[in-house]
């Protein structure tokens, strides 16, 4: 009896003391941060550095990268995003990463997402004058835009007092592509936290497009919040007829227009996912198209956005043979998603719900795509 007692009381004691500490180490350190107290508890080794050699695959890739554009406080949307990448296609083949920022990342951010890819990574941050609202904005004028579409009771207009989303959106339209981290390639995949990939990917889709001569690829084709763009079309228009030799004749333009280019009709690829040429926002038309746009100030008195930006030159400057629809990449940014039907489905072992998809719907624009992508030029 006496032995069993002491028994208890030592299993008192020892309970009492780890929950003691288990009490002292949750509640009393007030400022308690992950990253110091886990260095005093893993052993150093843990703490992992990538080798500066480290293995990159030996098969002949294509002249590409992926480009990332994110906030330190998207860490560990982007890690998601990044991971599965990897898994589904470029543990493989060793495709770079290149990560910008309108702020320098933090050494944490660096570490963790060098440490999920054996590719090479670098990290740059945005030159001012490619990113803040340029001076020649009239901020009144802008601000009372801002204001009036954030309270606009009718519309629902996403990010409708932001401006931090409007330089993202200018940023995406018109400079990612002249940063100097992104000046040694042509080919860029776009990849945004949050986003899944569903299926494997048994080819490289930048080795595609170069040889099959394409320039811009998407996988979701979608209206767009009119009230976001309200001038923008009779912006394009403008340019259209001052610089109408730009346009191939066999473009996309009934993709975007029901009425031979009248008027727009929302239509757009969703950049949040994009493979594409750079050296296409690189060339004439499109900076030509992006000044014109600049200047005209709706990235800020309204909110352009770099999808219907991106999506009416592709479809206007490019043949519609060098769009290409990417049916098997099974994609999701939320709310919508791309999954694949049939047998590609099958082949990509994808984990998405084929009957979610923005192949069909009310919002869905990829009947208008096929359509516009059988007829002949007139
Ligand atoms: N560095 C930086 N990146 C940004 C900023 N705003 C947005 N981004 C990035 O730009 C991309 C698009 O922004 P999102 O907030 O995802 O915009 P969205 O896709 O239209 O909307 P949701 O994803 O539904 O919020 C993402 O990759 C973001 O991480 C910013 O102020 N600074
Ligand atoms: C890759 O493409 C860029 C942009 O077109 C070009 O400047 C660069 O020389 C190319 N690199 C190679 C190795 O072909
Ligand atoms: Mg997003």
């Amino acid at each position: 009896m006496r032995s069993r007692a002491r028994i208890v009381l030592t299993g008192f004691l020892v309970g009492g003391f780890f929950g003691l500490l288990h009490l002292i180490l949750t509640f009393s350190v007030p400022s308690y941060s992950p990253s110091s107290l886990l260095s005093s508890v893993y052993p150093p080794a843990l703490h992992y550095t990538r080798p500066d050699h480290a293995p990159l695959s030996t098969l002949p890739r294509a002249n590409a990268t992926f480009v990332v554009l994110c906030r330190n406080s998207d860490l560990a949307g982007i890690m998601s995003s990044v991971q599965q990448m990897e898994d589904r296609f470029n543990k493989r083949y060793g495709y770079p990463w290149v990560f910008l920022n309108d702020e320098p990342f933090t050494e944490e951010f660096k570490t963790r997402l060098s440490t999920l890819t054996d590719a090479h990574v670098s990290f740059g941050t945005i030159p001012k004058e490619h990113w803040v609202q340029p001076d020649w904005i009239d901020e009144e004028r802008a601000a009372q835009q801002r204001k009036s579409m954030s309270t606009d009771m009718l519309h629902f207009i996403p990010y409708a007092g932001s401006v931090s989303y409007r330089n993202m959106c200018r940023f995406n339209s018109g400079f990612f592509f002249q940063h100097e981290l992104l000046q040694p390639y042509r080919y860029y995949w776009r990849v945004e936290p949050d986003v899944r990939y569903f299926c494997d990917l048994d080819y490289d889709p930048f080795a595609f497009m170069e040889s099959n001569g394409k320039t811009y690829g998407f996988t979701v084709a979608l209206e767009e919040y009119r009230w976001t763009i309200l001038s923008l079309w009779d912006t394009v228009k403008e340019f259209m007829k001052e610089s109408p030799h730009l346009l191939p004749d066999n473009n996309l333009m009934s993709f975007i227009s029901d009425d031979w280019g009248n008027t727009y009709n929302y239509c757009h690829f969703w950049s949040n996912f994009e493979i594409a040429d750079m050296d296409f926002w690189r060339g004439e038309a499109y900076t030509k198209f992006f000044n014109f746009l600049d200047q005209k100030g709706g990235f800020y008195y309204e909110r352009w956005g770099d999808a219907p930006v991106h999506s009416i030159a592709a479809s206007l400057f490019l043949r519609k043979d060098e769009i290409h629809f990417f049916g098997d990449i099974g994609y999701r940014h939320d709310p919508f998603q791309m999954c694949p039907q049939g047998d590609v489905w099958t082949r990509g072992r994808c984990s998405c719900n084929p009957k979610e998809t923005m192949d069909v719907g009310v919002k869905s624009c990829m009947a208008k795509y096929t359509k516009a992508n059988l007829t002949d030029a007139e």
